[in-house]
């Protein structure tokens, strides 16, 4: 069986809607970054990187990086339609992820939200907020352009979607503005029966 090692409100939200819409049997062990809990060496044993998400997949090996996880989802469980059609659909959907991951999430929000991670000095974390609430503004700009008037982000709901679920989340937790297509793509996930 499947086992998403997993934090509440952090970014394998993403992976655990990706795992509820597949439907195949996982199980859960929450790792608490609130408790430091990816820190612990039992847990740095499944990820030496200390980060969630990872899975344990059903041959014992274990998976990280959000973007690895996804496409190997959405590759193994290929009926879902997690990802669009041919090549073509598989790079516009990592394009999407990638962006959120890499550039929305690590060069945005975290810069704002976890600004003492990068310094303690409090000016420079003055300007790394400064940056990161700049950073998470203009990507939610590009993303909802993306979006546009569709109902997900490439048509169909897909791992760009998840990674949008949780970065969209952590917009509403930290209060930033959002443009209506998102806050109307984020309920509409939310509502999803998944
Ligand atoms: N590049 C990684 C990022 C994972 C990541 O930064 N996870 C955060 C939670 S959203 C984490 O585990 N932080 C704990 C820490 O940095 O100590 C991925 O794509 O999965």
């Amino acid at each position: 069986m499947m086992r998403l090692f997993h934090s509440p409100g952090s970014c394998s939200e993403g992976i655990l809607l990706l795992l509820e819409e597949i439907g195949a049997p996982f199980e859960v062990e929450v790792i608490d970054l609130k408790q430091q809990a990816q820190r612990d060496p039992a847990y740095l044993a499944v990820n030496p990187k200390g980060k969630v998400p990872a899975l344990l997949r059903p041959d014992g090996t274990v998976l990280t990086e959000f973007p690895a996880i996804a496409l190997w989802l959405a590759r193994s469980f290929p009926e879902t339609g997690l990802l669009g059609d041919g090549l073509e659909g598989e790079v516009r959907a990592l394009e999407l992820v990638d962006f959120i991951v890499a550039s929305l999430h690590m060069r945005g929000f975290t810069l704002f939200v976890v600004p003492q991670k990068f310094s303690p000095d409090p000016l420079v974390q003055a300007a790394l907020v400064a940056h990161g609430r700049s950073e998470a503004a203009k990507g939610l700009a590009h993303l909802s352009e993306r979006l546009g008037d569709q109902v997900y982000l490439l048509g169909a709901f897909g791992i760009a979607d998840a990674a949008a679920w949780y970065v969209l989340s952590f917009a509403k937790a930290t209060g930033t503005e959002l443009p209506d297509n998102l806050s109307a793509l984020h309920a509409r996930i939310a509502a999803r029966r998944s």
